[in-house]
């Protein structure tokens, strides 16, 4: 059994880790359901060119049915050791892919490497960070659906990000790099540094396929920060702000 710091340290050094089973069958189930109950309502914001729908206010309609994946029980650990109290939730974004979904590459936070430089200019400036908690409802499998990052994508800047993204240019830099292919299952969650290159994708048009996405970030970011979704309010945002909500350090990933 993995320890803590094990699960941490190859957090850092590949820029995931796979929980499996993060959720139980009856928490992958009941969310299951109120996204696409979400869908029957039209509470989309929109669907895009690579067959992605998403939804971003379902904490705000249903805090008892999405709240509990905040600072869920299966990676607080991971998430409070990383980040401390300072962990705050910066955006809650659901997906549903309901026909053909190839996604773009891309990074969740396009600007870090920009963040990262501009803090070098100034004394006391922190770098921004952020982490993904993706959540799966269907099981990914070889021939139905995938995740997949640059592997060490995290590492080092990409090229064609700066100063203008050349998407096509840094789509094409992806595709020749080396990459890692996962397949979570229903429940399993996905952590991810925000700033990997990363490519969801369906192999079977017809597959059920939605997530959840968490993202978390350790200090406020400016509103004109490069990032893939607006951020929440702030206040109410910082699930490990009061002591009782600290997790306990022992943990074990995977058995
Ligand atoms: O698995 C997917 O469809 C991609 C998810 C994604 O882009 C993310 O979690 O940031
Ligand atoms: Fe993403």
């Amino acid at each position: 059994m993995e320890n803590l710091d094990e699960t941490l340290d190859r957090l850092e050094r590949d820029g995931f880790v796979w929980i499996e089973n993060a959720l139980s069958p009856e928490e992958t189930e009941q969310v299951r359901q109120r996204v696409f109950y979400a869908k029957e309502q039209g509470w989309q914001e929109g669907l895009n060119a690579v067959g992605n729908m998403w939804f971003d206010t379902l904490l705000d309609r249903e805090p008892e049915v999405f709240g509990p994946l905040v600072g869920h029980p299966s990676l607080a650990p991971i998430l409070y050791a990383m980040m401390g109290r300072q962990c705050q939730l910066r955006s809650y974004r659901a997906h549903i892919n309901p026909g053909p979904y190839l996604q773009e590459w891309h990074m969740d936070f396009y600007g870090y490497w920009n963040e990262r430089r501009d803090a070098t200019q100034h004394r006391v400036a922190v770098t921004p960070t952020s982490i993904n908690t993706t959540f799966y409802f269907q099981d990914n499998r070889p021939g139905q659906g995938f995740l997949r990052f640059v592997r060490n994508g995290h590492l080092a800047e990409p090229p064609h990000l700066y100063p203008r993204l050349d998407h096509a240019a840094f789509e094409k830099w992806c595709y020749e790099q080396e990459l890692v292919t996962l397949y979570p299952k229903a429940g399993d969650a996905i952590v991810f540094l925000s700033h990997i290159p990363h490519q969801g994708g369906k192999e079977n048009d017809e597959m059920e396929r939605c997530n959840v996405v968490c993202h978390y970030q350790v200090c406020p970011m400016h509103e004109s920060v490069w990032y893939v979704s607006r951020p929440r309010p702030f206040k109410g945002s910082f699930p490990f702000q009061k002591p009782e909500t600290i997790p306990a350090v022992a943990y074990g990933s995977r058995a």
